[in-house]
């Protein structure tokens, strides 16, 4: 959902005029006559922009990419046409017997041609379509949005289950590899400053000890792929349920956005991302931890979606390792913020010091919570599976 933040500081009007400037060498018809700060993700800075010709408006998104998290954005726009391009053929095909219109946003290229602008400071920005007439959601809604959110996922991955991974560019290095995050905190502990924030809390002692217990086990997924059991593919990064869009006329999902992430990984992230997601009620920013619980019942509903498209892709092999990607998809967020909170929160954006902190509690709660319901979690995969 596009939720339009009024932020007044002076810093946010400044980039609020400079993405107006920039939006104007976006290929699109008219003026822009608004631009807007959405408020929303934890890496990049997002912005709609309105424009008006004298008979219709459009509207887009615009994103300054961050480079302290992105080296070649460049290469996040290569992976997002190829796929792009690839999904669109591949919805096309199949849109005589599907029960619904599928839609991807598409990029718009700058008025020279190019996929992106690069402004006087050297920042990045594109821009692409605004899907029309949908809304994401932070929580899950009910069991049947949960239900379409895992519908979506299945859709997406069935769509690019036959792209050829080689073609995608790593954007981002060591993203979901797990064991490398652990590398990333071991580090930012070395440091008097890490030392200090860590001990400066009990929560953070707390977080350093429930990751501690899990070291051995968090490089599953990693290993599995070493032995060869597991294949690269090209994976979205980011399925999480305000990624996935819900037509506002039939309460169908239409649509994944947010294809920063696009690059070769495995799929079980991917799952196991929308799951850790969807089935937390209490949505990742929650302060109240009581209400941090992974709800099986959500659980069932999104694998119920998944699997109408995932049985035609999902090898016996992936199916074994199903239920570790939930798992391990919370702990490695949780160890990322955490990671982060110790290293002075250099990568996601924050608003208040402790809140990587707080965000990492919250993951690991779920993380224990997906832990305590193994066996159920496990059976509803081998049912529906
Ligand atoms: C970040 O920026 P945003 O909100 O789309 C992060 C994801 C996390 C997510 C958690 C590039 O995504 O990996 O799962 O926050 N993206 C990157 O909300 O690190
Ligand atoms: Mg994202």
């Amino acid at each position: 959902m596009v939720q339009i933040v009024l932020l007044n500081t002076e810093d946010i009007r400044n980039n609020i005029l400079k993405a107006a400037m920039i939006a104007q060498k976006f290929d699109v018809a008219g003026r822009v006559v608004t631009v807007q700060h959405t408020g929303e993700g934890n890496v990049n800075e997002t912005y709609l922009a309105i424009f008006r010709t004298t008979f219709s408006e459009e509207r887009i998104i615009l994103q300054c990419i961050n480079k302290r998290v992105f080296a070649r954005p460049e290469y996040i726009m290569e992976n997002m046409r190829l796929l792009t391009e690839h999904v669109h053929r591949r919805i096309e095909e199949e849109m005589h017997t599907s029960d619904r219109i599928w839609q991807l946003p598409r990029v718009i290229p700058a008025k020279d041609g190019k996929d992106y602008v690069i402004d006087a400071d050297g920042d990045f920005w594109r821009a692409i379509t605004l899907i029309a007439s949908a809304h994401s959601y932070g929580q899950v809604q009910s069991v049947e949005h949960a239900y379409e959110a895992g519908f979506v996922l299945g859709h997406f991955q069935r769509m690019i289950s036959d792209m050829d991974v080689s073609l995608l560019h790593d954007t981002l290095e060591g993203f979901h590899i797990t064991p490398q995050y652990l590398k990333k905190l071991d580090a930012a502990l070395e440091t008097s400053e890490g030392q200090a924030r860590l001990h400066a809390s009990s929560e953070a002692e707390r977080c350093k000890r429930f990751i501690d217990m899990r070291r051995e086990w968090c490089s599953v997924l990693e290993d599995a792929k070493k032995q060869g059991l597991l294949k690269l593919r090209p994976i979205h990064g980011d399925p999480k349920i305000s990624n996935i869009m819900i037509d506002d006329a039939t309460g169908k999902g239409t649509c994944i956005i947010d294809l920063d992430t696009v690059k070769p990984g495995l799929i079980h992230y991917d799952f196991g991302d929308c799951l850790r997601s969807c089935c937390n009620p209490a949505g990742e920013e929650t302060l109240d931890l009581k209400q941090v619980i992974f709800d099986t019942d959500l659980c069932e509903a999104i694998v119920k979606g998944y699997m109408v498209h995932g049985r035609s892709f999902l090898t016996e092999a992936d199916r074994n390792y199903l239920y570790d990607g939930i798992r391990i998809i919370s702990f490695e967020l949780g160890l990322r913020f955490f990671a982060d909170y110790i290293a002075g929160n250099v990568y996601f954006n924050t608003r208040y010091d402790e809140q990587n902190l707080n965000r990492a509690r919250v993951q690991f709660k779920l993380t224990e919570s997906i832990e305590a319901r193994e066996k159920q979690i496990r059976s509803i995969l081998e049912n529906l599976g």
